[in-house]
């Protein structure tokens, strides 16, 4: 099995690996962003903070401890080295897979998606992406490189092509990602005005979800790399998270969370109130 780097569970997550149907686990990288780095500090900040929620969530009607969920830790990724770092992430989708967990990843910076997508599509050949982010993330380079924060969407549909990624949220991108969109991904600008109408679509689809926390608006998200104001409200994510209840999520992610840029600790409990209710919306399928 993978590395585990620290002691702390998430809250309500404490059963063992064997036993786990999710299995959540920290993906510590941050090794492309741009701006402000700081998003590998994430997990665990988010395991210390989780002891300020309750286990049980009045959103979902659920309560982590009914459900085999476990928190195997962090990936143990070599930093500095991109490459090296998303192999690491895939060996450890790939095992997860393997032995039957449904992963929910903590970034980490958003690239950590791409490595679960790259094992997930295996699996799961019809793999749909529901991806909620301020950012179009679909440049086809950054900086010159093709692996980046800035890449991941465009790098994810170049395993999945057209039809199968659903962004929304998006207030935030060049000229050209924005016009490349029109014909290779759906895209709802802003906010998530066409969410139910996507997820009557989605609904007999294997659909992996990837949430970048700076959806948010900065004025309750504001630890994170790349603010971008007039984003959506808390209270709109929650209520979108409720509505995903009818999917069959086959894995998740959230990321980009910089824990250090709100010293107030805000961001970190809403990373941690996020994590909860996608943790209880992966127990779905589990009885
Ligand atoms: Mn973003």
């Amino acid at each position: 099995m993978m590395k585990i780097e620290n002691n702390t569970v998430f809250i309500g997550m404490n059963t063992s690996y064997e036993r786990s149907a999710v299995v959540l686990v920290g993906a510590p990288f941050d090794g492309t962003t741009s701006y402000r780095p700081g998003a590998r500090f994430a997990p665990d900040q988010i395991r210390i903070d989780s002891y300020g929620l309750e286990t049980y969530s009045p959103y979902m009607k659920k309560d982590l401890e009914d459900f085999p969920i476990g928190d195997m830790g962090n990936i143990s990724l070599p930093y500095g080295n991109t490459i090296k770092a998303l192999e690491q992430i895939k060996a450890t989708i790939t095992t997860l897979l393997q032995d039957n967990k449904i992963p929910l990843l903590l970034g980490g910076e958003h690239l950590v998606t791409l490595p679960a997508i790259e094992v997930l599509i295996n699996k799961y050949p019809d793999l749909h992406i529901l991806h909620f982010d301020a950012h179009t993330d679909l440049r086809d380079h950054y900086l010159g490189e093709r692996l980046s924060h800035a890449t991941v969407i465009r790098r994810v549909h170049d395993l999945l092509g057209d039809g199968r990624i659903f962004q929304f949220g998006i207030r935030s991108g060049t000229r050209e990602e924005f016009e490349w969109a029109k014909t290779h991904t759906y895209l709802q600008p802003f906010d998530l005005t066409t969410l139910k109408s996507v997820i009557d679509k989605l609904v007999q689809k294997p659909v992996y979800l990837t949430i970048d926390l700076d959806i948010l608006d900065p004025s309750i998200f504001s630890g994170t790399g790349t603010p971008e104001p007039g984003g959506i409200t808390m209270n709109e994510l929650l209520n979108a998270l409720i509505s995903l209840r009818p999917l069959s999520l086959v894995g998740a992610d959230i990321v980009e969370l910089s824990p250090h840029y709100d010293t107030s600790g805000v961001s970190t409990a809403v990373a941690c109130k996020v994590t909860r209710e996608v943790a209880l919306l992966l127990t779905k399928g589990i009885i």
